[in-house]
């Protein structure tokens, strides 16, 4: 079973996620999205709509996403590839080159980020 894991807050779920998500499924069979905690956030400057509980509910209800873990902190990948012997790490172009350090354990896919669409756009269109 090939495995394949993506990072990220996933707040405000839009369809560049669902794209996101899409593409990295159909690199493997099996998908676990490790999704950043409320403290996390934090500490990436980032404040979510929805709570890590509700960013997980959401996210286990996709039928792309066969697992879901929190992510705690930037140092965990290495040791979480290897836990869950992942094969492929996947993320956004947005973050191209910052995770190279993992080729040594799997390989590294970055997906094309998809233009027009992001969760702090949403935000600021509503409060037009
Ligand atoms: N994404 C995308 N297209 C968009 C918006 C997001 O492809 N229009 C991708 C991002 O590139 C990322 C994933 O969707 O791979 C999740 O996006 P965010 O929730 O914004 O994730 P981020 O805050 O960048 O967290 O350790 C890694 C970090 O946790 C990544």
């Amino acid at each position: 079973m090939k495995k394949i894991i993506t990072y990220g807050t996933f707040d405000l779920l839009h369809w560049g996620h669902i794209r996101l998500l899409e593409r990295a499924k159909q690199l493997g069979d099996h998908l676990t999205v490790a999704i950043s905690t409320d403290e996390f956030n934090r500490i990436k400057h980032k404040e979510a709509y929805h709570s890590y509980a509700h960013r997980k509910y959401i996210l286990e209800a996709l039928k792309y996403v066969d697992e879901v873990i929190p992510e705690n902190e930037w140092e965990q990948k290495i040791k979480e590839v290897k836990r869950h012997n992942i094969d492929v790490f996947v993320m956004g172009d947005d973050w191209k080159g910052e995770f190279d350090f993992l080729s040594d354990h799997c390989d590294i896919v970055y997906l094309n980020r998809t233009e027009g669409i992001s969760t702090s756009q949403i935000k600021n269109d509503l409060m037009k």
